[in-house]
């Protein structure tokens, strides 16, 4: 068995090490040196590197003390490697336990062998299916291609051949190291096998805001380090044969990635010199193909003439956008908003306001809304809604993603929003965007998450740009306040005055209230009331935004023990899109799901039972019984999310896992009461301190000024 030595440089990843040895320890081909280059940093790994190498003999590490990027590593890696092939791996990546088997069966005596990636966003996905025929492909004339990605991960090379050609990575350029050593290797071959199917896992950060790989970083950084490393490769005679390949290369990145990060014309500044002189080396025939107006751009480029640059670019920015634009109804609305209606002028008494995504009248900005109402007459209000419905006061109603939608949300000085609003809209400068969102933080919110589960694993880099826009955030809790900043990475203006949403709680408390709210909804006045009001679950779900739940409530046994003096009100969260189905239960259960305002059904309910929804801190306003019903807290809080509190010591109430313990907790809930009397109070004041029922006028007068 011929030796393969691993190279792994690592810098500041602790995150995702583990995984990446572990699974080179599993292969089922076992001659390996594994030779971990650490790469200075902030040492945050070198205890689990140190752990890792007393057990496995194959493990070298090799230490460099101030980080001088990954083509250093790598470089310090292939001169310590005594193996007869070299495989590189980056240390966030992993593998399946016969990737190196099988590339080993099949380089034969070709200089090199690769094989297809699989990108990923999660820890969690292991196996690939390979069946075996007709798995390499050779690559000839066309060779140059497996330099695309400019990445010499999962390569397969033998160890005399990269000394015979001397080859190595760029040890000036931080991000494309990779690039000069594929170019200098695939120069020197004529043919290189590939493995059509993925052996590695090549993973997507989804955090490339506060933890960015290489390749997501700083935008003009990267392009100058790109550009420095085309000159260093265009301008090498030896590399001659790969020029064609470089010019196309150089005009994609340019198409790709440049165009992009010049949407900000004051980013071109920084780059445009080098960008001159480096397109100055391509040969003139590659623009040949592209459009006319990268043609021009390419050309103003060349001349160095910088205002006309900026000029084109304008244009061809407009036009990419139009283009875009045209290519659905949803972008064209898009398209006409930013670019058009954003135009026109600002109504700087105008409100624009919205919560959960449109789907119903409720929460903090309904009390807002119904605040200003009374006491701040002069602003008129453009509310969205999912359909058209039924409210108090003289609001315009919209549709969310009509286009009246669009042109209001352009012409309204204010936004009012409890969740996002969608990514592809621009904020106007001048708008002002209150974010009142929508609970105390049980579960890790955006940036304190590691992986994520739900169904947008673009899901932090989205809410980051979101949350940019926001300019004032309410905040219900101290507690909250600190998350809020550390996981939203919110560093504007807090406004701590408790929820306005929680202001019916403290202010229509009372039997009176309650019975005329219980006549509204329909149910008897004469019965107790059980609130079950769950939350959804990240890797349930049928489609993007469209989450499944089952209920696991027994409802016959419940409807058996209970009937006579409860009736059950069910309230899923407005991210589940299944109705359930409570057929044969007329009278005891009552599906108040898409009702619009859950505070109201708090207020009627007698008890609450949830999970790890943020309702029992609002909840706990009322000082009535809360019951949890966790019958997964385990995958929920070790594989989901990860909970900020101990919910096993610091609850309101207690953690219940099957029905039946439901069902007695709910007879015997004078016990339970009692039982958890001290521990509600401590909540109470950690958690609803702040909810005085002025919430929604504290705000108010912050943010519009106040009334004399
Ligand atoms: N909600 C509801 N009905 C449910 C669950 C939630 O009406 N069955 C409403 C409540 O107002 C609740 C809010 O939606 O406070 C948020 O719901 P969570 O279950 O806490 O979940 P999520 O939307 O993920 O927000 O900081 C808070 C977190 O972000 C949680």
């Amino acid at each position: 068995m011929s030796k393969i030595s691993i190279i792994i440089p690592v810098f500041n990843i602790e995150q995702y090490l583990e995984k990446c040895i572990t699974s080179i320890q599993k292969q089922t081909y076992e001659s390996l040196e594994i030779i971990i280059v650490t790469d200075g940093g902030n040492h945050s790994s070198t205890h689990l590197i140190q752990q890792l190498a007393e057990n496995d003999s194959r493990i070298v590490v090799i230490n460099i003390e101030d980080n001088q990027g990954p083509g250093f590593a790598r470089n310090i890696g292939i001169k310590k490697a005594s193996g007869k092939f070299v495989y590189f791996i980056d240390s966030d990546d992993y593998i399946p336990e016969r990737t190196i088997e099988m590339l080993v069966s099949e380089i034969k005596e070709f200089p090199m062998i690769r094989g297809r990636l699989n990108r990923t966003y999660l820890s969690s996905r292991d196996s690939i299916i390979i069946d075996g025929l007709n798995r390499v492909k050779m690559f000839t004339d066309k060779r140059f291609s497996i330099a695309k990605h400019t990445t010499a991960v999962n390569l397969l090379i033998r160890k005399d051949f990269i000394d015979e050609y001397n080859i190595s990575f760029d040890e000036n350029s931080l991000v494309y190291s990779d690039l000069k050593f594929l170019i200098k290797a695939l120069v020197n071959v004529e043919q290189v096998p590939y493995f059509k199917e993925a052996i590695y896992f090549k993973r997507l950060r989804n955090d490339p805001i506060t933890n960015p790989s290489l390749t997501q970083q700083n935008g003009a950084l990267r392009i100058l380090d790109y550009l420095a490393l085309y000159i260093r490769l265009r301008g090498n005679p030896e590399y001659e044969e790969a020029y064609a390949f470089l010019d196309k290369h150089f005009l994609n990145f340019y198409r790709k990635d440049i165009i992009m990060h010049i949407k900000e014309e004051d980013h071109i500044d920084l780059i445009f010199n080098a960008l001159s002189k480096t397109l100055a080396l391509m040969d003139p025939n590659v623009i040949k193909n592209t459009s006319n107006i990268t043609r021009i751009e390419i050309k103003s480029l060349l001349r160095g003439n910088i205002k006309l640059f900026k000029r084109i670019n304008r244009r061809h920015q407009y036009l990419r956008e139009l283009k875009w634009g045209l290519s659905s109804k949803r972008r064209f609305a898009y398209f006409v908003h930013n670019r058009i209606f954003s135009l026109l002028p600002m109504k700087k008494k105008q409100i624009f306001i919205e919560s959960f995504l449109g789907r119903n009248y409720s929460d903090s900005p309904k009390y807002i809304y119904e605040y200003m109402q009374e006491h701040y007459p002069e602003y008129t209000f453009v509310w969205c809604f999912d359909e058209k419905r039924e409210i108090p006061g003289n609001a315009k109603q919209v549709i969310r993603f009509s286009i009246p939608y669009f042109y209001h949300l352009a012409r309204s000085k204010y936004w009012i929003n409890n969740s996002r609003m969608p990514n592809l809209l621009n904020k106007r400068k001048g708008n002002v965007y209150l974010q009142t969102w929508h609970g105390t933080p049980l579960k890790r919110l955006v940036f304190d998450m590691d992986d994520v589960h739900s169904a947008d694993p673009k899901y932090k880099k989205k809410f980051y740009n979101q949350s940019r826009r926001w300019d004032y955030l309410s905040s219900p809790n101290a507690y909250s306040s600190e998350i809020f900043k550390r996981a939203f990475l919110f560093d504007k203006e807090m406004l701590e005055y408790g929820y306005p949403r929680n202001d019916l709680l403290i202010n229509k408390n009372t039997e009176k209230d309650v019975n005329t709210l219980k006549d509204k909804l329909g149910i008897p006045q004469n019965k107790k009331v059980v609130l079950y009001a769950p939350t959804w679950r990240d890797d349930e779900f049928f489609s993007r935004g469209k989450y499944k739940f089952t209920l696991q409530l027994d409802l016959d046994e419940l409807q058996r023990r209970l009937g006579d003096e409860y009736v059950v009100l069910l309230r899923t969260h407005y991210f589940i899109a299944n109705v359930l189905d409570i057929s044969g239960y007329e009278g005891f259960v009552y599906d108040f799901s898409s009702y619009d305002d859950i505070a109201e059904l708090y207020l009627v309910s007698d008890i609450l039972i949830t999970d790890y929804s943020s309702v029992f801190f609002d909840y706990a306003n009322l000082g009535r019984p809360i019951l949890f019903f966790t019958y997964d807290i385990e995958k929920y809080r070790d594989q989901l999310r990860g909970f900020y509190i101990d919910m096993e010591k610091e609850l309101p109430g207690p953690l219940l896992y099957t029905s039946d313990e439901v069902i007695d907790a709910i007879e015997n809930i004078d016990d339970v009461q009692e039982q958890y009397k001290e521990k509600y109070d401590v909540f109470s004041e950690r958690f609803c301190a702040w909810d005085d029922g002025r919430s929604a006028q504290k705000t108010v007068e912050h943010v519009f000024g106040k009334k004399d």
